[in-house]
């Protein structure tokens, strides 16, 4: 072997054995990354959607400000989602999906597409401040969550 070749031949090896000591190490892979960003943004949803819940069920007292305010968060954050349903998350052990999501990819997409849908009008119906369209809006939107959650989330 030459000795270009030679080098050649060692940084393709230095380059496999430093990737494969900074994934040993735990650095996250691109999937992972996007899992996490992933369920952060649900969180962000539920933490925001469980006040929501618990004046849409009479457990606290509807506040019309907070209950917009609350409502336009979740539907600034339903769009973000598509973005994170990218193969290089399938099969994740941290991951719910099941692997019907990616099976069933068009039905996937119109059940998130519905979420976005319904989030956006509960947000729009919050700001006229009537009780009984925001708590109904409300619970088409939990209706997608669900939806989709029956079919492609596992637990
Ligand atoms: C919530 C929440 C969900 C949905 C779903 C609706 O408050 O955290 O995932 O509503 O339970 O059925």
């Amino acid at each position: 072997m030459s000795s270009s070749r030679t080098r050649v031949a060692v940084s393709a090896l230095l380059v496999t054995v430093i990737a494969a000591s900074a994934s040993a190490e735990g650095q996250p892979s691109k999937g992972e990354q996007t899992l996490t960003y992933r369920k952060a943004i649900y969180q962000t949803m539920v933490w925001n959607f469980a006040r929501l819940g618990a004046m849409a069920q009479g457990k606290i007292p509807y506040e019309a400000k907070e209950f917009e305010m609350r409502a336009s968060r979740v539907a600034a954050l339903t769009p973000m989602l598509a973005e994170t349903y990218v193969p290089d998350t399938r099969g994740l052990a941290d991951s719910k999906a099941k692997p019907e999501l990616w099976s069933n990819r068009a039905d996937f997409d119109a059940k998130l597409q519905t979420l976005v849908d319904n989030s956006a009008k509960l947000a729009a119906v919050a700001k006229t401040g009537d009780f009984e369209q925001s708590k109904a809006a409300f619970f088409d939107t939990a209706n997608a969550c669900k939806s989709c959650h029956d079919k492609y989330r596992a637990d």
